[in-house]
């Protein structure tokens, strides 16, 4: 049996030993995409309106940009309640522990002071290791996802401020195709193509290089930008933006 301070430095080191997944670690680059927890349910509760929300986005793109800035993160892309931010430096030393709690706890906390809700905030968290040349086919993914967000979200608040009956506008848009959805808005005065930049394809945060005249000196400076319109992540132009931002 141990006693005194030796069992205090043997019951020290067993608990060490049992944080088991500490030593757990991600490669470089990687992607780590959070999602708000529960955000359907707070919002609706908080009057937030629907299917988009100005005040939402703002401050989801603010908090967002204090976590890029704080943790050296190269971008972040975001839509709806979820944020994709981009890392190509070893932050906290690749543990995946504390990269999956200190991400989305720092996002909801920013988030938290901005909104104000009646009780906090939270976002779950997973990390992607990704290859460089993977990044934009991993962006077009999430795109596509923020577009038929987009459309169905569209279409379910459209027809439910017409019936009432969710359960009705549920069955109504089962098996739908997409260009039936178009269709069915665009004869009740809303085109989809039409919609604000940032609801049909999210919104991007990155550092940007820029000249600044210092009493007639021509210097070179980085500040963080907020790019409310971004392209189509499998265009050329969606190419080119990423190779200008993730390349060091
Ligand atoms: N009112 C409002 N709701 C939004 C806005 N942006 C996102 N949301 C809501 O956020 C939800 C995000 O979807 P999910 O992440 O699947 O839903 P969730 O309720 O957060 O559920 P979990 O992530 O599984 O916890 C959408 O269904 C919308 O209801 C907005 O601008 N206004
Ligand atoms: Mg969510």
């Amino acid at each position: 049996m141990c006693s005194g301070r030796e069992g205090e430095k043997k019951r020290k080191s067993d608990w060490k030993s049992r944080e088991i997944f500490a030593q757990l670690k991600t490669i470089t680059p990687f992607v780590v995409r959070i999602d708000g927890r529960n955000f359907k349910k707070i919002l609706e509760r908080h009057s937030f309106s629907k299917p988009y929300d100005e005040r939402f986005v703002r401050a989801m793109v603010e908090s967002a940009r204090n976590v890029l800035e704080e943790l050296g993160a190269v971008f972040a892309y975001l839509f709806s309640d979820e944020v994709n931010l981009y890392f190509s430096i070893p932050v906290f030393n690749l543990r995946v522990e504390k990269i999956n709690s200190i991400v989305p706890s720092l996002m909801a906390s920013n988030l938290t002071s901005i909104i104000r809700p009646a009780s906090a905030l939270s976002f779950d968290s997973r990390i992607i290791p990704i290859k460089e040349y993977e990044v934009l086919d991993y962006l077009a993914w999430r795109q596509d996802e923020a577009w038929r967000n987009h459309m169905n979200s569209y279409a379910f608040y459209t027809l439910l401020n017409e019936t009432g009956d969710r359960r009705e506008v549920i069955e109504t848009l089962r098996g739908m195709k997409s260009r039936d959805i178009h269709e069915l808005l665009y004869r009740k005065g809303i085109n989809l193509a039409k919609t604000p930049h940032w609801q049909r394809r999210g919104i991007m945060i990155y550092r940007e290089e820029y000249i600044k005249n210092m009493n007639g000196v021509k210097v070179k400076r980085r500040r963080i930008k907020v790019d409310w319109n971004p392209p189509l992540f499998h265009t050329e132009e969606g190419e080119r933006l990423i190779e200008r931002i993730t390349s060091p």
